[in-house]
């Protein structure tokens, strides 16, 4: 079998990749040409194409450009496509809804109608998200209306909603799921739960000693990423396409998170966090909270690691890396990240 994964050096691409190269895919992925390194998510994972025993190749190419994508498509002619890509900042969409539209929105009807025009026989899979509900009172499943309260939602909603359009008028085998927030210790660092994890290792450890954060109330659905690309694999294996959400149905505050975070270091997490306004968003998503019933009936799918796990999981993975920083920085070396933009 053959995979095709965009957004394959992000969060979900580097977990997915794993996951299809352990069932014995061959795995392409599209990424962008950077000046600096992107690929450290998928480094473990990556062979040198002149070795014979190589199974991930990865090709340039952008999710704006459309020409480019039905060429690869034609070359590749994959089995199932995993479309990950996306510029996925909720906040940062603020700053750049239009870019935002254009890769997150339009990045989908792209690959889309690559796939109609080459007529290749492949299965697609959505990233579609618990953004998209936005305003609309929990729990969510995948009758509840979509309510988006940011560009990125709204570009997320557009996306999901050309997938259904081409899976009814054109037959495609082609699935939205929506899922809800999942962390790792992979996770972007300026997603909250790794903001928080990132800055509470360093403070204990005595590389820093404030985290500036914006709305604590704030409530998300967190589950832990290796669990959910197992839903995305199965989704496209059932002999019907269709849409589900994919969530551990329970619910946390940001508070709580850091709370927890800084608690396991023994850290009382009011000493540090400072409020940031610059954080806030024009528009909030306050609770997300997913009912994934569906998935689990017709998916058999359910997830692993609880809410107390992952944080185990990303304080542990974090302590470690701030040992090694402050490692490099005692031996003289200047050590870049812990950004504070998001
Ligand atoms: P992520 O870590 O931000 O990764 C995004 C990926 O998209 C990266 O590989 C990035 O490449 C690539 N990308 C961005 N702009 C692109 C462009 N113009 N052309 C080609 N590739 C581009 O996101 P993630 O957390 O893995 O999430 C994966 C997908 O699921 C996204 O679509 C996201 O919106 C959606 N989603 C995520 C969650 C979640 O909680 N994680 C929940 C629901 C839905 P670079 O590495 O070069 O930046
Ligand atoms: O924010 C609050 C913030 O940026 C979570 C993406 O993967 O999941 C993600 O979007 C909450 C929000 O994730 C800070 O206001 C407080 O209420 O970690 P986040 P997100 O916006 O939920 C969905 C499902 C996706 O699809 C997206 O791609 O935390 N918050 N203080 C903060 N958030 C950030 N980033 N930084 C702060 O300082």
């Amino acid at each position: 079998m053959k995979a095709f994964i965009t957004g394959i050096t992000g969060q979900d691409g580097s977990y997915l990749a794993e996951f299809l190269l352990g069932k014995g895919y061959e795995i392409h992925g599209l990424i962008r040409r950077s000046s600096t390194f992107n690929t450290a998510r998928i480094d473990h994972l990556y062979r040198d194409f002149h070795d014979p025993a190589a199974r991930i190749f990865l090709h340039y190419g952008d999710l704006s450009v459309s020409g480019q994508l039905t060429d690869l498509l034609y070359d590749i002619r994959p089995d199932e496509i995993y479309h990950l890509g996306a510029q996925s900042h909720v906040r940062v969409s603020f700053d750049m809804p239009e870019y935002t539209g254009d890769v997150t929105a339009l990045g989908t009807l792209r690959l889309l109608e690559a796939l109609r025009k080459t007529g290749i026989p492949t299965r697609f899979y959505q990233a579609s998200s618990s953004e998209m509900f936005g305003a609309a009172p929990p729990p969510q499943n995948e009758s509840t209306p979509f309510r988006p309260r940011s560009p990125y939602a709204a570009a997320k909603v557009y996306a999901h909603h050309m997938v259904c359009n081409y899976r009814e008028a054109y037959g495609l085998f082609a699935c939205n799921g929506i899922l809800f927030n999942h962390e790792s210790p992979r996770r972007g660092e300026t997603f909250v739960t790794r903001k928080i994890t990132r800055a509470a290792t360093r403070i204990k450890l005595g590389l820093t000693d404030r985290l500036y954060l914006g709305n604590l109330d704030a409530k998300r659905d967190w589950g832990y990423a290796g669990d959910y690309v197992e839903a995305m694999w199965l989704m496209l294996q059932q002999e019907r396409a269709d849409d589900y959400v994919i969530a551990t149905g329970h619910t946390h505050s940001v508070r709580e998170f850091a709370q927890k975070v800084f608690g396991i270091l023994g850290l009382d997490y009011e000493k540090y966090v400072v409020i940031d306004p610059r954080y806030f968003r024009p528009t909030e998503v306050d609770v997300l909270l997913g009912d994934a019933d569906k998935a689990r009936r017709i998916l058999g799918w359910q997830p692993k690691v609880n809410f107390d796990a992952l944080i185990a999981m990303m304080v542990e993975a974090d302590l470690d890396l701030a040992g090694r920083e402050k490692t490099l920085l005692e031996a003289g070396y200047v050590v870049s990240g812990n950004s504070q933009q998001g």
